[in-house]
């Protein structure tokens, strides 16, 4: 992949964890020597449930730090703050009248996983959510939105939404396209391999944040599900919690897990679920490592120079899109 126009972002909902590291933020150092990216921290999207205003902004710096700790470079990517730009939330809302239709929202699954039995209740912005996110999308004129797989969905719906606009009122947005890594784009919790590591989970012992106590994610791993019969192999269908736990060794270590399974032949959980806080405490530690190195003020120089760059893009777009539908 060269030259193109990358876009993603991570919402500051809660502490980040190597769900969202290895399916979304792994990927992007990676991109960005040989094209355009965009990396967002995307706080409108954050308070589509109710968040302490503290902590937001206080998360909102941490995952700066975090962006910047995985190898994001700001010499090379515009790193910045989706509420920085009023422009997100302005076309947000033209989308919302010229493009987006209630029928393709009733289809998205992350909205009825969030929502559970309370759709009636929910703030109409989770609802809306994959609106805002189509805005963030297109506005950059992106081409590709490195997400993991709960997201795809959403950038199906960016396409949509921009198809139907250009076809209505003339061609402005870029096509963008999701890509999702064939290997770890969704990591699941470490007591219930059927539901995915959130950031936002109410029960933190589901997940390994990148800045958890590095003894708290030791014994995290510990007591991990495993499926019965203590044998190592994948098979998601029969061991998925044993396949998940693979996948993160995968993933954090480096190796195949062809290679793993080998490895670990006639050998029990135990001995794998030892070997594998070593990866994931190894892992921890060297990324909070480069955090730490980075201060608050570091981080909001980067911000500020990010909104720069990005505004300018950013309402060239818009007044594009106002011109097409004769807001002036
Ligand atoms: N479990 C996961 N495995 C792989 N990738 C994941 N992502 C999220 N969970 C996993 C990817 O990380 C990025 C984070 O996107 P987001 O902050 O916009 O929200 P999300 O997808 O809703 O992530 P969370 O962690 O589940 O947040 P909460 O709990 O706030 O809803 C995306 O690229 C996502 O695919």
């Amino acid at each position: 992949m060269n030259d193109k126009i990358i876009f993603s972002g991570i919402q500051p909902s809660g502490r980040l964890n190597i769900g969202n590291y290895i399916g979304a933020l792994s990927q992007w150092p990676k991109m960005q020597a040989e094209n355009n990216c965009i990396f967002c921290v995307v706080d409108y999207h954050a308070i589509t449930v109710k968040q302490d205003p503290e902590e937001l902004r206080r998360r909102l710096l941490e995952i700066t730090k975090t962006y910047l700790a995985a190898g994001i470079d700001p010499e090379k990517s515009i790193i910045f703050r989706q509420s920085d730009i009023s422009a997100h939330t302005e076309l947000a809302w033209i989308l919302n009248c010229a493009g987006a239709r209630i029928a393709d929202l009733n289809k998205m699954t992350q909205f009825k996983d969030k929502a559970g039995k309370n759709q009636e209740s929910v703030s109409v912005g989770l609802y809306d959510y994959p609106v805002l996110m189509a805005a963030d999308i297109l506005l950059y004129g992106t081409e590709i939105v490195p997400v993991g797989e709960d997201q795809k969905q959403h950038v199906e719906l960016a396409r949509d939404i921009a198809k139907r606009f250009n076809n209505d009122y003339g061609e402005v947005f870029e096509i963008p396209q999701a890509i999702v890594k064939t290997e770890g784009a969704r990591i699941m919790s470490l007591l219930d391999p059927m539901k995915k590591m959130s950031k936002s989970d109410d029960n933190q012992n589901n997940c390994i944040a990148l800045l958890d106590d590095i003894e708290e994610a030791r014994k995290k791993i510990m007591r991990a599900v495993t499926d019965s019969e203590d044998s190592i192999y994948f098979d998601v269908a029969e061991k998925p919690a044993l396949s998940n736990l693979l996948t993160i060794y995968a993933q954090l270590g480096n190796r195949e897990i062809k290679r793993l399974e080998k490895d670990y032949k006639g050998k029990g959980y135990g001995e794998f679920k030892k070997d594998l806080a070593d990866v994931v405490v190894k892992f921890l530690e060297d990324f909070q490592a480069k955090y730490n190195s980075i201060s608050d003020e570091e981080a909001l120089k980067v911000l500020e120079r990010g909104k720069e760059k990005a505004e300018a893009i950013a309402n060239k777009k818009l007044k594009e899109v106002k011109e097409l539908i004769g807001i002036k």
